[in-house]
């Protein structure tokens, strides 16, 4: 009888594509940030502060993913940078996605990359693009309470930026509480209060991402 092929795990090739991804980024000397969070929460506007805080220390691109538009990408292209823009037409980026991209991109011209992955605390959370630092980002107006509703999004973040600092004063939300309970999903995520628009928080941002290893993560 003919030997019938089952596929398992479909994610299992995501995953060897996400190795592959990992091991160009080694090869490349490129560290990879994979910026996850809500639409609106502040992806791009970071991804902008983080360009002015880098200066010319890092050369820096970006993978934009959208489900549909280009509106980031034109907005970080004003900034002079390789910017590729993928519309997923889904609700997460994937490893193929990414590799796509990457043939698009000028690799010997960047070290630090961002792929601003498609809006959604949900689907994101559970593909590996090959990156070396999940940075998670939940906005003040979005509430404290959201890593009970999205526990494994915060459970995958290496980083937890905590956008839009400069309007805290303005909301019932609680930082501490924040801490306790992401501390309890995921003891090692490193949570930091960020404004782009005031610079506060930018410079310890800054700090970490310019230390990060090429490849890495995982
Ligand atoms: N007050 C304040 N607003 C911000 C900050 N960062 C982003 N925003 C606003 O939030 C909205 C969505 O930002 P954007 O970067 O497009 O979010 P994205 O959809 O996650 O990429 C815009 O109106 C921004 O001006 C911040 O640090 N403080
Ligand atoms: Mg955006």
């Amino acid at each position: 009888m003919k030997e019938i092929e089952v596929i398992r795990n479909v994610l299992q090739t995501d995953l060897e594509q996400a190795a592959l991804n990992r091991a160009r980024f080694a090869e490349r000397h490129i560290a990879c940030v994979n910026i996850m969070g809500s639409p609106g929460c502040g992806k791009t506007t970071l991804i902008e502060a983080i360009l002015t805080q880098a200066g010319t220390e890092k050369r820096v691109g970006v993978i934009e993913g959208d489900y549909e538009g280009t509106t980031d990408t034109e907005r970080l292209l004003r900034r002079d940078i390789p910017v590729v823009q993928v519309n997923a037409h889904s609700c997460h980026l994937n490893a193929a996605f990414v590799k796509v991209a990457l043939d698009r991109l000028p690799l010997d011209r960047i070290d630090l990359l961002f792929i601003e992955n498609i809006g959604n605390l949900i689907c994101t959370a559970s593909y590996d693009l090959g990156e070396a630092l999940r940075l998670v980002i939940l906005s003040v107006p979005e509430g404290d309470d959201k890593p009970d509703k999205y526990p494994k999004m915060f459970s995958v973040a290496d980083l937890v930026v905590v956008s839009k600092a400069d309007v805290l004063p303005h909301f019932d939300f609680s930082l501490e509480q924040l801490r306790t309970k992401i501390a309890r999903l995921n003891p090692r995520a490193r949570v930091l209060p960020v404004s782009a628009k005031l610079g506060q928080g930018m410079a310890e941002l800054w700090a970490e991402l310019a230390a990060l290893k090429a490849g890495g993560g995982a």
